[in-house]
Parts: C-alpha cells; sequence; structure tokens
C-alpha cells in the first residue's frame, strides 16, 4: 500500500495540486502512516524532482511555486500530528529559526522546525528574509541556546556569517550556539563561518541541536568548576 501512495504523493508535489498533496496526507494519517515517512518518502522527493526539473528548464517558476503551494498543503497536515507528539516530551532547548535575508525559501526551514518541536525544543520561527539584527534581538528577548539560520540559495548563503556577527556585535555569541543549513550549505561553508554546526536535513538538525545542548551543559559546568 505503502510504495503507490508514496508516488502519488510526488506526482501531486511535482504537478503542484495542492487540494490532492493535502487529501493525501490525510489519508496517509488515517491508514496509520508515520507522518515523517510521508515527508520523507512521497513529499520530498517530489520537492527533489521539481527543483531538477527547474534547474534543467524543463519547468518554470509559476509551476514550481504551485509545487510549493502543494507542499505546504501536506505539511500543514502533517505537522499537526508532529506537533502533537512534541508536546508530550520535557522541553529540550530554546531556538530561533529563520532564513537569511534575501531568501524566501520556508519550507526546509519549516521542517527543521517542526521536528525540532515534535522533539522537546521550543521553537520561535522568524520567517523567511530575516535580517541579522531581527535573529540576535529575538535571541535576547527568549534567553534562546541556539540560533538555526537556513539559506538555500548561493547568493544568500553569505548571509549566514552576518547573522553570526550580529549575534557577536550584541554580545551574545559566548552563550549562543549556531547551526546552519540549506541545500547549497556545507559542513566545510559552516566552519568557514564560525558556525557551532551544520546539518543535512531536519532530523540531523535534530540530532545537532541535542548535541550542541549537551556541549552548552558540558561548557556551563566546566565554568562551576573553575
Ligand atoms: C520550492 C522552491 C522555491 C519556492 C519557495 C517557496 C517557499 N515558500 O519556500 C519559490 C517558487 C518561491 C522559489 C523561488 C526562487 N527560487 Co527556489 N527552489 C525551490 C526548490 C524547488 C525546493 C526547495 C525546497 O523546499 N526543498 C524541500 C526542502 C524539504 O528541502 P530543503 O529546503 O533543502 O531543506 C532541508 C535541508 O536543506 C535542511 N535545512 C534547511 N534549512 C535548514 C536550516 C538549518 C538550521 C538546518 C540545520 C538544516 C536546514 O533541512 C531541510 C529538511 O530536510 C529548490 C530546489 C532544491 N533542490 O532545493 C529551488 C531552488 C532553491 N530555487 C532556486 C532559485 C534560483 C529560485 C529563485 C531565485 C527563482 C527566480 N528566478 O525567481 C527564487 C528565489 C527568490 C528569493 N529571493 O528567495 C535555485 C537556487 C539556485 C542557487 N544555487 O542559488 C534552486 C536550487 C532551483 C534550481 N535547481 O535551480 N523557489
Amino acid at each position: 500500500m505503502q510504495q503507490p501512495m508514496f508516488s502519488a504523493m510526488r506526482q501531486s508535489i511535482i504537478d503542484g495540486l495542492p487540494a490532492t498533496a493535502t487529501s493525501l496526507a490525510q489519508q496517509a494519517l488515517s491508514l496509520g502512516m508515520a507522518p515523517l515517512d510521508a515527508i520523507n518518502n512521497g513529499f520530498v522527493p517530489g520537492m527533489e524532482a521539481v527543483g531538477d526539473q527547474f534547474a534543467k528548464a524543463q519547468m518554470f517558476l509559476p509551476d514550481m511555486m504551485a509545487s510549493a503551494e502543494a507542499m505546504r498543503g501536506a505539511m500543514a497536515v502533517l505537522e499537526v500530528e508532529l506537533q502533537r507528539q512534541g508536546t508530550e516530551r520535557p522541553m529540550a532547548g530554546i531556538v530561533v529559526l529563520g532564513t537569511t535575508k534575501g531568501d524566501i525559501h520556508e519550507i526546509g526551514k519549516q521542517l527543521v522546525g517542526t521536528l525540532l518541536s515534535a522533539n522537546g525544543f521550543r521553537v520561535y520561527d522568524l520567517g523567511a528574509d530575516v535580517p541579522g539584527e531581527k535573529f540576535a534581538a529575538k535571541a535576547l528577548e527568549l534567553s534562546a541556546d541556539i540560533v538555526g539560520v537556513s539559506a538555500l540559495l548561493t547568493t544568500t548563503m553569505r548571509n549566514q556569517k552576518t547573522v553570526i556577527e550580529a549575534l557577536e556585535k550584541a554580545g551574545l555569541r559566548p552563550q549562543i550556539k549556531v547551526m546552519v543549513g540549506g541545500a547549497p550549505v556545507t559542513r566545510r561553508w559552516a566552519e568557514e563561518i564560525g558556525a557551532d554546526g551544520y546539518a543535512k536535513d531536519a532530523m540531523s538538525a535534530v540530532a545537532l541541536a541535542r548535541r550542541l545542548m549537551e556541549g552548552k551543559a558540558q561548557s556551563a559546568s566546566a565554568a562551576v568548576l573553575l
């Protein structure tokens, strides 16, 4: 039953059909499919195919927008279930999340936020096209543990560094861990800009956030011992 359903999900994204994608997400949940299975094996492969077709000029911007709309429709249904699972966990840490200035891609960042919430993190999502100072102001206001910065364009990746600089300028860098991600981002880039970690997808982002929290706890107890 799963394989034909995954294919239908993938196709609903490629064809840019929000009503179909939403209905497939609902059907999957009512059949007992795990929301992450639907996301990772059904809908995300659809988005990947769309990206490939767009890169080869086999698809144009309005089609890609329809595909993004279909993805958001499916995610809206699946997120509710993922969030529900997260409400039953103890608080793991406070995360401020956003996409860099100049960049309007939101789907991957939202998926990261949803999985972090589902795993007990309290997530504040600033949205897309967010300047560095806004990340810093929100992190200060919430006493955040982690700032997560997404970038999907090679031209906006460099603004991830601007976020780190804004945190430094606000004197927040010592106590706040920064994680970066997005399709063009690499581990090497994360190191180059002085981020504390990089994750290639939302599942790895959760593991990374947990590791960063452990690192924070260790340096806090080391400071107490000194
Ligand atoms: C959907 C989409 C859009 C939608 C966005 C809708 C929305 N509200 O998000 C729309 C149609 C608006 C759009 C617009 C544009 N897009 Co676009 N878009 C895409 C597409 C097809 C899919 C992106 C996506 O949602 N993927 C699915 C999610 C689940 O994956 P993801 O984003 O990579 O996120 C995962 C990981 O990267 C990671 N992650 C993401 N963020 C973070 C953050 C942290 C902290 C961590 C740890 C991890 C992490 O975890 C996520 C979940 O697993 C990509 C193709 C691609 N292969 O990426 C092109 C793509 C990114 N777009 C591209 C382009 C060129 C554009 C436009 C400039 C087009 C134009 N001419 O106007 C504009 C950009 C405008 C702007 N200023 O931002 C290019 C970028 C090329 C480049 N190298 O810079 C791509 C690669 C397409 C291509 N192959 O050419 N786009």
